[in-house]
């Protein structure tokens, strides 16, 4: 699909794929509600076919309420966006949010373009770029693509963070002592959305003698609306299982087009979750359809994955140089007090609801009250300077 395209032209050759990819994905009968046995431990089919495929559509977990409130966070936020990259303003003259975070929350692209692939950024690891068709003459000059800090900058964000049936999924998969990651927004405007380029996630553990298929964690994604074939997340089932992929070879196997046989979009409903294998090779198209998605998307590992890492993310010290960080325990127990706070903020908001134990702040969930201005300020403020990237 290389070449000038216009945005038209480009949804006309992905949707016979995409329709295919539907019929395909739905095959794998790895989708449903999210279900528990009688011990209250995620129902083993649904870990079973997450473990197979690398994936799983947990179906209905957000509800209408909780939607609402996230979309309208959400949309709050994209308007106090940078009105370009690197302005103060947002697109109204206000000051725009977050300039004086530690990490800037926005980052914008011009429409429909691929930031990330043929590049070295992110580690190289989105090693083939995109097709970027061109959008529509009244599209704006740059458009948001992803938004970090949604912990800090959206409550209902900072709720859904401590969602009882997700972190029960957390535990099923990484176990009881389960750490968080990081999180950030996908936002794929209607006819604007970037692609983002196949790859794996991951850096730290491909050669490791203790490699394996889970061992670099999994992302959530709640959809706030439909994700599509044309707008959606599509991944290649079981290939979490393959270790690093030559994807420049994969796609060079497909005579150099990005829409590979194998893969199948992970399409569901706003409400619906995700649950994807970091591993598992992974690519969205540029959304040259008339829905946006927008995919809040939020990680977690095994604590045994992160422990004594040294950190991939090395934040620039005063003087230029980057330091090395290593995830020992403190560091570890700082970044996972959000997730303490989060069930705090939830359960709040929600006092009929169940909340989750977590195992890792038992006893001591007193000291995380989200309320309280000087925990927010020692665990909220710049959270994602210690995100623990693996
Ligand atoms: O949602 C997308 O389009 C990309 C998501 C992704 O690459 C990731 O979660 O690692």
């Amino acid at each position: 699909m290389a070449g000038v395209m216009t945005a038209a032209r480009y949804a006309e050759d992905l949707a016979a794929y995409g329709d295919d990819g539907r019929r395909r994905a739905l095959e794998l009968g790895n989708r449903g509600p999210l279900r528990f046995d009688h011990d209250g431990r995620l129902h083993p089919d649904i870990l079973a076919a997450y473990r197979r495929h690398g994936f799983y559509v947990l179906e209905g977990v957000v509800d209408v309420g909780e939607l609402t409130e996230l979309r309208s966070d959400v949309a709050d936020v994209i308007e106090r966006a940078p009105v370009r990259k690197g302005a103060d303003v947002d697109r109204h003259g206000r000051p725009a949010l977050g300039r004086d975070f530690a990490i800037d929350p926005y980052l914008l692209i011009e429409p429909l373009s691929d930031p990330w692939g043929g590049t070295r950024q992110l580690g190289g690891r989105h090693p083939v770029k995109m097709s970027e068709p061109t959008p529509d003459r009244d599209a704006p000059d740059q458009v948001v693509y992803l938004m970090s800090s949604m912990c800090r900058t959206m409550p209902s964000a900072l709720r859904l963070y401590g969602h009882p049936g997700l972190l029960a999924v957390a535990e099923a998969i990484n176990g009881a002592d389960f750490v968080p990651f990081n999180d950030a927004i996908f936002v794929k405007q209607a006819g604007l959305g970037g692609p983002v380029a196949w790859h794996q996630d991951g850096v730290t553990h491909w050669d490791s003698p203790d490699w394996d298929e889970g061992i670099h964690g999994f992302n959530f994604q709640v959809q706030l609306y439909d994700a599509t074939p044309a707008n959606g997340l599509w991944v290649v089932p079981g290939s979490h299982r393959e270790g690093k992929i030559d994807i420049p070879a994969r796609i060079a196997a497909n005579g150099g087009d990005e829409r590979l046989p194998d893969a199948v979009p992970m399409f569901c409903r706003a409400g619906d979750v995700t649950v994807a294998n970091r591993q598992i090779l992974h690519g969205s198209f540029a959304n040259t359809s008339p829905d946006p998605r927008i995919s809040i998307t939020f990680g977690f590992h095994r604590r045994s994955s992160v422990l004594g890492m040294e950190g991939k993310l090395r934040l620039k010290a005063d003087d230029g140089s980057r330091r090395p960080e290593v995830y020992d325990e403190e560091r570890i127990d700082r970044r996972s007090a959000v997730v303490a706070l989060a069930i705090d903020a939830r359960h709040r908001h929600r006092p009929d609801e169940e909340p989750y134990h977590y195992l890792p702040f038992a006893g001591r969930v007193d000291r995380f009250r989200s309320h309280d201005p000087e925990v927010w300020e020692r665990v909220i403020v710049d959270y994602n300077t210690r995100d623990l990237s693996i």
